[in-house]
């Protein structure tokens, strides 16, 4: 817990007046040093959590239901059954988040207290900005339903579980947000690797400090930014099948591609029967490829090469990151990040003319580099910037990117590694039972 949030908890506590034992879940929201759009192509990640957080209050009910509601005006209160498939809500809806950390638990075997729970949740993550106050919600609301349920789950498995849990709500994502919170250390970034999940923490050198900027463009997941972004995991998915192809074996993603120059065997563009014909797919072959449930930002118009080129750069990147942090040679780490933030502009298109103005004027304002986080799309640039020039970074900010827009210091801050998520059991919340 932070020093707020005793007071936060309290708060929650104070709200849903449980009269028996209740639980309080903290998540904290993550910032991604490097690797992006590389964790559902099975490649490396180099997160980092938070202090910022997201915390759920909770205990068991008697009607039979998962009661949420939240302090955030914006997220009304919500009821549903925890049995069987449950049924979305609408596209959008900010209950799905809960239905997706309750369908995930159900999925995995966990049986929920018959009773219903009632759950109370409070954040203070910037929503929609890249720092995964999504899964920072799902993390939190499934570590509530398990500690009622007085279940605990490995949190390898567990992050493993709700990353899967998490595309309930209609997102192909991949599962570095979820290991992130829930494996986070003070001091460290985590370089984590998937299929199967593994993590390895890396100590951050003292003098190296991270401000995490937001472009005041939202990368809501929830609208415009879903299509796009499940739009690159699936021209990821396709430009394997063609790898697969043409290099005659088997390819489950783009991390199993063997090194060497593949970029020359693929096309760039593609319509949806070019794929289809250069990977020698079946219409049912494309179907799990291309789920026809998801949203796509446009379904006969697919980009290989490019997104290729920067996924299997991205890896390397963090690759040389590690190395450069153990080195403690941070100008080569922030080197990495502008060329992070130059691919993903470029190969992945999927930065903003917002964050690449913020990124320059970062780099003009003392950052050793600086890049879009996150999915993208809009949302939060991060940089890196030796600690004793941070202030001086903050005001060129707030000079040159805020205050010609008109916002405040609140749409920016220094951000920490820190602890992972956790969970306490309350046993008598104001001495009501
Ligand atoms: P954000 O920006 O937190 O939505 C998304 C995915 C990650 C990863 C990054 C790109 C979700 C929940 N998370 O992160 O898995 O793919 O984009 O690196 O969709």
């Amino acid at each position: 817990m932070t020093p707020d949030s005793g007071e936060r908890a309290a708060a929650l506590l104070s709200a849903l007046g449980c009269r028996g034992p209740a639980v309080v879940a903290r998540a904290p929201g993550r910032a991604n040093l490097l690797g992006e759009h590389t964790d559902y192509n099975g490649l490396p990640v180099l997160p980092f959590a938070i202090e910022r957080d997201v915390l759920v209050a909770g205990c068991a009910a008697t009607d039979g239901e998962i009661a949420v509601a939240s302090t955030d005006a914006r997220h009304p209160p919500r009821r549903y059954q925890a049995a069987g498939r449950i049924a979305p809500f609408p596209a959008g809806d900010w209950g799905n988040y809960a239905k997706a950390s309750t369908q995930a638990l159900l999925d995995a075997g966990v049986t929920l207290p018959p009773g219903g729970l009632a759950l109370r949740v409070d954040g203070t993550i910037p929503v929609a900005a890249g720092v995964s106050s999504s899964s920072a919600l799902v993390v939190a609301l499934a570590l509530a339903q398990l500690a009622l349920a007085g279940v605990s789950l490995d949190p390898l498995a567990l992050a493993e579980l709700l990353a899967r849990g998490e595309r309930y709500v209609g997102v192909l994502s991949g599962g570095m947000d979820q290991a992130a919170i829930l494996l986070g250390r003070p001091g460290h970034v985590l370089r984590l690797d998937f299929f199967p999940l593994r993590c390895r923490p890396v100590p951050v050198p003292a003098e190296a400090a991270f401000v995490v900027a937001h472009s005041l463009e939202d990368a809501a997941k929830s609208g415009r930014a879903r299509g796009l972004y499940n739009q690159r995991v699936v021209e990821c998915r396709l430009a394997c099948a063609v790898l697969a192809e043409r290099l005659q074996r088997p390819l489950e993603h783009l991390g199993e591609v063997p090194s060497g120059d593949v970029l020359d065997l693929l096309p760039d563009v593609r319509s949806r029967a070019e794929v289809m014909e250069d990977a020698r797919l079946t219409d049912a072959e494309f179907a799990r490829l291309v789920p026809a449930t998801v949203t796509l930002a446009d379904p006969d118009h697919f980009v290989l090469r490019r997104r290729v080129r920067h996924v299997l750069g991205e890896a390397a990147r963090v690759v040389q990151a590690e190395r450069a942090l153990a080195a403690g040679d941070l100008p080569a780490v922030g080197r990495l990040l502008d060329a992070s933030h130059a691919s993903g502009a470029v190969d992945y298109e999927s930065s903003t003319p917002a964050a690449d103005a913020l990124v320059g004027i970062a780099r003009e304002g003392g950052a050793l580099g600086a890049r879009l986080m996150g999915a993208g799309f809009g949302g939060a640039v991060l940089a890196l910037v030796e600690r004793e020039r941070t202030d001086a970074l903050l005001a060129t900010l707030d000079d040159r990117f805020y205050g010609p827009r008109g916002t405040g210091p609140q749409a920016r801050f220094v951000a920490a590694p820190s602890a992972g998520a956790s969970v306490a059991r309350v046993d008598c919340p104001e001495g009501l039972c």
